[in-house]
């Protein structure tokens, strides 16, 4: 296990639609000041040498903050870079063959929709599930959609963390009080906020009342 409950409380996902002349470095740090307890560098589009440029910088700016930093998808490019884990659904590579190529030290998040996914990821050796989307969402378009009671039931049957995504905001985060979640994953809850910051410490209250709601 190589990542812990407590990380999973504001689990931030990075998007580049939102930049407004910022540079993502510069989000992520007043995320970072907000308290966000997880970064993923998601990157669908940037050319490879910048986004590795990139992702080494938001590496050490992630270390300073002392919050675990992962990549989203790129087994290659998170173990060139010394990333901390990665996060693959279930259309990219396997969990299992995501160890053999990072090793026993790094996280690995897995996507899962069903329990059965939920399952085979944790035995698999994934280090935390992401379960989604639990609201209707406009960031991923191709997202499809996972019931509260669905979520209760995979966080019943694993002993990983699992943080919930998915259109998730500061005024329906409360809804997903008493199923179990560890935390929640937002893109457009942080980064298409005018002030990043103060979204990200609302954010993380509201999210650590309704994990405390479950009794964890
Ligand atoms: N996976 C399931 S929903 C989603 C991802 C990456 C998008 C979440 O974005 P937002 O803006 O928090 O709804
Ligand atoms: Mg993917």
């Amino acid at each position: 296990m190589n990542c812990r409950k407590e990380d999973m409380v504001l689990y931030a996902i990075t998007d580049r639609h939102w930049l407004n002349g910022e540079s993502l470095y510069q989000q992520v740090e007043k995320a970072l000041q907000g308290g966000v307890t997880f970064l993923q560098l998601r990157e669908k589009k940037l050319d490879k040498e910048l986004f590795m440029k990139e992702a080494r910088e938001i590496k050490e700016l992630c270390r300073k903050y002392k919050v675990p930093f992962i990549i989203n998808d790129n087994v290659e490019i998170a173990k060139a870079i010394d990333a901390d884990g990665v996060h693959v659904g279930q259309s990219d590579m396997e969990a299992g063959d995501v160890r053999k190529r990072l090793g026993a030290d790094k996280i690995i998040g897995v996507s899962a929709k069903t329990v059965e996914q939920a399952l085979l990821a944790e035995k698999h050796g994934a280090d935390y599930l992401g379960v989604g989307a639990v609201f209707s969402t406009s960031t991923k378009t191709d997202a499809t959609g996972v019931s509260h009671e669905t979520l209760r039931d995979i966080c019943q049957a694993v002993k990983i963390p699992v943080v919930a995504i998915g259109g998730i905001t500061k005024d329906n985060v409360n809804e997903l009080s008493g199923y179990g979640a560890d935390g929640i994953a937002v893109i457009s809850a942080i980064f298409a906020q005018e002030n990043i910051t103060e979204a990200a410490k609302d954010l993380k209250q509201r999210s650590m009342q309704m994990v405390s709601s479950n009794g964890k």
